[in-house]
């Protein structure tokens, strides 16, 4: 299962792209049942890795929702999506390999709520840690992923724009901040595309491409599992600030390569 040069050269100039069906019907049944299974407190996955989920109606900037992270390092049914070699083949078409992982998030959008927006953000912002900024994020659907019920949306081309901040300058309680950076290019073009995807579906973002995700108007959660995926030569570039909720870098000096134990390779990508 590989992109077509087509589909890479299109993430290359947009900073995203569709990809195909990476989990069949069995694990799909199984990753949403334990994830109902840890929300609901029938497994002991740790409570520092859960999401707060927000007073309906407190803001829009943050997710209104259930948001797990670092599950793969405490879970083994997510563990086993990063073993799929579907999910390493793809990836290694579009990183340098060897291609690893470096964090994952499960979330839930709860029905009928339309506070379960994330603001416009970029991803490499709360991951400052590790450089250089051209590693990418692997969205997969747990169920149908569509507008109603708050599928990601994507601004195309935005990884390419020199915006940078600090994640503390984030406004969080305004869900179009970053759209108001000035330096966004007076240029630009801000139209929003929608990544509507099928459950079992996935797709991939630069982690410079804006992107956010409206609320959910349905009567159904829309779930997904997001692991961050980086390319061989990332190299620790700051300070370990998130060692609990990510992983910490432990000994890895800055420069050095981000590697080891915590941050397992993706299996060999059988190639064509
Ligand atoms: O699932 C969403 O609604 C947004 C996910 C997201 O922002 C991300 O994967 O970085």
């Amino acid at each position: 299962m590989h992109f077509t040069a087509d589909q890479i050269q299109f993430y290359r100039d947009h900073g995203y792209v569709a990809g195909p069906r990476v989990l069949d019907d069995h694990l799909l049944a199984r990753l949403r049942q334990r994830f109902d299974d840890i929300i609901e407190g029938r497994t002991d996955f740790p409570d520092l890795l859960r999401g707060q989920t927000p007073k309906v109606g407190q803001l829009k900037g943050n997710l209104n929702g259930v948001k797990l992270v670092n599950v793969f390092r405490h879970d083994a049914v997510f563990a086993e999506v990063l073993r799929l070699e579907s999910i390493s083949a793809l990836a290694h078409d579009l990183l340098p390999g060897p291609v690893r992982v470096w964090q994952d998030q499960a979330i839930m959008k709860v029905p009928h709520d339309e506070t379960t927006g994330l603001a416009w953000h970029q991803d490499f912002a709360y991951n400052d840690q590790i450089g250089p900024p051209e590693w990418c994020t692997c969205w997969i659907a747990l169920d149908d992923a569509t507008v109603e019920n708050g599928c990601m949306h994507v601004i195309p081309g935005s990884h390419r724009w020199p915006v940078r901040y600090n994640r503390d300058e984030v406004d969080a309680n305004d869900m179009d901040w970053l759209l108001r950076r000035p330096d966004i290019p007076v240029d630009a073009d801000l139209t929003q595309v929608p990544c509507e995807v099928r459950a079992g579906h996935c797709h991939f973002h630069h982690c410079r491409t804006f992107h956010g995700s409206y609320g959910n108007r349905t009567d159904n959660p829309r779930r997904s599992y997001v692991p961050i995926l980086i390319p061989g030569n990332t190299v620790r570039v700051g300070s370990d600030w998130n060692p609990n909720r990510q992983a910490s870098l432990g000994n890895i000096p800055i420069g050095g390569i981000v590697q080891g134990a915590d941050f397992p390779e993706l299996v060999s990508p059988v190639l064509v």
